[in-house]
């Protein structure tokens, strides 16, 4: 056999990611709490084409099928999230114990199957029940997510090796509270940075929690990062990226690795909060140290100054080549972010927890959805990610988003993501052309 030209080091985490929201469905059984998701998909206009997550892939019934689907891809680890208000229904107060058993029963399936488990403990749905006592604007709701984190890891520590807290606070923070794309809909910029600094505070207090409960697994934190270049060498556009580069991504980065926020935080935020919620030992909670660092990739900005605001805005350049999200397809920018993150920030392995494609596939008159572009897509991210292993970025892990077609936020079920199709009118799944070729990469460790 010949060797294969991109090969990855031995015992590589080839994954696949989801998230609960996305696929579960089954919102109103076994005691689960309701979420902001269910609240802001049912708002009229919030989500496109009315979707909500009530059915979604039905994943909560069908579990032990999509996880048969998960080892015939031969996948080495699986990442997934647990939905809060099903554990803690309320967000803070009684244990629902039936929702604990779903994801036993699922870390159990993954074992079974000889797939590690790697657990996110929030993907986005918060308990409503917390949203209405302010929710991440709130300090409180950072408390009781430390708490649910000990919760989770009490029934799972035994048997999950990978952690994540959050997964992307800044979607958390900005699109949810800023931009009012996402649940709770909120777009008040003070009240955004000031979920920024609770949701880190969170991650911090939930890292103390299962230290303290004797973690055996490791533990990290996904964050979403850029790739931010501005738009020519003017000074007026190179300080627009600059701006763009903190509120994507050093306002996460600088207070987990260095314990504090970038010098050019204050100034920039000055019209609207003077950090006054920060308090002291929050930053040192934040910086804890961690065992591994989880990066999602998908945007790559030109950058140009706004006319209308120069002093505080920044404009999109559009891209050459848009996708069916506006976004382009630039590998060279998920290489970059791997050499960024491990040259300034962190000594830490990395996880590539996930990067992905939005397309509009369908089945063609042969059955097969043949996402092509989807599959140059991987291959680029794949390639540039070995590209960042070779000049000695620590890189253990690779996780396509995602595993399957599902509810995608704001977009409902009108742009795909997954590797496998989902036909929501009868929940088949199929395998896109992608999936069989995911499984040759994963079975030669690497491409041909
Ligand atoms: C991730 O968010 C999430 O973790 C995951 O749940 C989600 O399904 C996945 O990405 C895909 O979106 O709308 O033109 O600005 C990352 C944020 C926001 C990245 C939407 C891709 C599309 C480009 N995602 N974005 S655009």
């Amino acid at each position: 056999m010949p060797e294969p030209s991109v090969r990855f080091p031995d015992g590589f985490l080839w994954g696949a990611a989801t998230a609960a929201y996305q696929i579960e469905g089954a919102v109103a059984e076994d005691g689960r709490g309701s979420s902001i998701w269910d609240t802001f998909s049912h708002t009229p206009g919030a989500v496109l084409r009315g979707d909500t997550g009530d059915i979604a892939c039905d994943h909560y019934h069908r579990w032990r099928e999509d996880l048969d689907l998960l080892r015939d891809l031969g996948v080495g680890a699986y990442r997934f999230s647990v939905a809060w208000p099903r554990v803690i229904p309320a967000g803070t107060g009684p244990v629902n114990p039936a929702g604990l058993d779903f994801y036993d029963r699922l870390v159990d399936g993954l074992l079974e199957r000889g797939i590690t488990p790697m657990l996110t403990l929030y993907h986005w749905d918060l308990p409503q029940a917390l949203q209405d006592t302010g929710g991440w604007a709130n300090r409180d709701t950072a408390e009781h997510f430390a708490d649910y984190a000990s919760v989770v890891h009490g029934r799972l520590g035994d048997r999950v090796p990978y952690w994540l807290t959050l997964n992307e606070p800044y979607c958390s923070a900005v699109v949810g509270h800023l931009e009012g794309r996402h649940a709770p809909g909120v777009r008040d910029e003070r009240v955004a940075v000031t979920a920024v600094h609770h949701l880190l505070l969170a991650h911090g207090k939930a890292v103390a929690a299962l230290r303290a409960g004797g973690a055996t697994g490791q533990v990290g934190i996904t964050c979403n990062l850029t790739s931010v270049h501005p738009a020519s060498d003017d000074p007026a556009d190179v300080a627009a990226a600059r701006r763009l580069d903190l509120h994507e991504n050093r306002m996460y980065l600088d207070p987990l690795f260095r314990a504090a926020y970038p010098e050019d935080a204050a100034a920039h935020y000055a019209p609207v909060t003077d950090f006054g919620f920060v308090r002291d030992g929050d930053l040192q909670l934040i910086a804890a140290p961690l065992d591994f660092f989880g990066v999602n990739y998908y945007e790559r900005h030109h950058v140009a100054a706004d006319p209308a605001d120069p002093v505080r805005g920044w404009r999109r350049v559009p891209p050459e080549h848009p996708t069916v999200t506006d976004i382009g397809i630039h590998p060279e920018g998920l290489a970059e972010i791997l050499d960024r993150v491990a040259k300034e920030y962190t000594p830490l392995p990395l996880v590539v927890t996930e990067t992905g494609l939005a397309l509009h596939d369908y089945a063609g008159p042969d059955g097969e959805i043949a996402d092509d572009e989807r599959i140059a897509f991987f291959d680029g991210h794949i390639r540039a990610a070995h590209d960042a292993l070779t000049r000695g970025v620590p890189l253990i892990g690779f996780f396509p988003w995602s595993f399957m077609d599902n509810f995608e936020w704001a977009s409902g079920y009108g742009v795909r993501y997954g590797i496998y199709y989902v036909d929501y009118p009868t929940q088949r799944r199929t395998p896109k052309r992608s999936a069989r070729w995911y499984a040759g990469v994963i079975r030669a460790n690497g491409l041909e």
